[in-house]
């Protein structure tokens, strides 16, 4: 499913994609408690949205995780070690790979996201920055076998995984995304993984529910993105953007709540909406750095290092192959 981003550019809609959403939209909305993937998010537009929430001034996730980063790029280097090659999932428009880039000087950065708008505009970017380093860019959804070109290169393989994106995953899917990533890095490997903090609920309210309204915006999006590829009929008027904290499941809940009873068409599928009633459209797992390293233990990692801001909002973890 991993496909070298040099296809031809993305200006047309990939048709095995196209019909892989249009299946995850059909199944999704006829469950009982409706739900879409989050990777769905991920069009041109919300790409450029999640940018400007990257930004906002209640989304504390990525300035925290970047001076973090930037507070210990010593350390940070001195555990992923020089040179190697370093694999990136989700890597969006590389804010923080900068940072590593300059820092572990890789011989080859292999950045995978399923946001092709996102990953051409990065590539581009870091090709004019690091003019020696070998990019390998990769459009793929890492919840589902990926075929990567092989790494090349014999030094030791570094997968980094910031922004909490691990966080969109159930407890045991991210287990499992471990366990290949483990298999992938090999025995002398590393992974760099980004962690929200489980917090003050107040704190997680605000940064997903961002007085400018992009948060709603970039919800929303995942609506009118139906709209324009599936030709689908939401009214993005009759729909509100509803973000929770879900203390006993440890998990920030999205969902859009339908403002009406109404019927949405996508395609020849009908789909009835009662007043009230949501679809979910993403979870954002919040874990101490306890939780994590149960869980990147059960993967055959052992949590070896562990970054943690001064309000202890963000952790970075250093796993190292058990
Ligand atoms: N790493 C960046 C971006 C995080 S946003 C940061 O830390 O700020 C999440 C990124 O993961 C987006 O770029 C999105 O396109 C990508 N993404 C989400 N689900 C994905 C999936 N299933 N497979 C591959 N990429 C995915
Ligand atoms: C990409 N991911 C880690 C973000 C998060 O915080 O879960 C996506 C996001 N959703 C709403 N705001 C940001």
């Amino acid at each position: 499913m991993g496909r070298d981003h040099r296809r031809g550019g993305n200006s047309g809609i990939d048709p095995a994609e196209l019909a892989a959403f249009r299946q995850d939209v059909v199944a999704g909305l006829s469950l009982p408690q409706k739900a879409l993937p989050p990777k769905h998010f991920y069009d041109a537009a919300g790409s450029r949205l999640f940018e400007r929430i990257c930004r906002l001034p209640e989304y504390y996730l990525t300035r925290t995780e970047l001076a973090l980063t930037r507070a210990h790029l010593g350390a940070i280097a001195r555990f992923t070690g020089k040179g190697g090659a370093l694999l990136e999932y989700g890597s969006g428009e590389s804010l923080k790979t900068h940072l590593m880039l300059r820092a572990m000087r890789p011989a080859v950065y292999m950045p995978v996201d399923i946001s092709g708008d996102a990953l051409d505009a990065a590539v581009a970017r870091l090709a004019r920055e690091f003019r020696g380093l070998r990019i390998v860019p990769v459009i793929g959804d890492f919840t589902r076998p990926l075929d990567l070109p092989p790494l090349p290169g014999r030094g030791r393989r570094v997968v980094y995984f910031p922004g909490s994106t691990i966080g969109n995953l159930t407890p045991q899917e991210a287990q499992a995304f471990l366990r290949t990533t483990r298999g992938q890095v090999g025995p002398r490997g590393a992974m760099l993984v980004g962690v929200d903090l489980k917090k003050d609920a107040g704190i997680l309210h605000a940064a997903y529910n961002d007085s400018r309204g992009v948060t709603a915006a970039f919800n929303l999006n995942l609506l009118a993105r139906i709209n324009r590829e599936l030709g689908g009929d939401f009214d993005l008027r009759r729909f509100s953007h509803y973000a929770f904290y879900n203390a006993p499941l440890g998990r920030i809940e999205m969902h859009l709540v339908s403002l009406r009873d109404q019927t949405v068409n996508v395609g020849d599928h009908r789909f009835a909406f009662a007043r009230g009633e949501s679809i979910h459209t993403e979870n954002s797992y919040k874990y101490s750095v306890a939780e994590f390293r149960a869980i990147a233990a059960q993967a055959d990692f052992r949590g070896e290092k562990v970054w943690t801001d001064a309000k202890g909002l963000f952790a970075l973890h250093g796993l190292l192959a058990a």
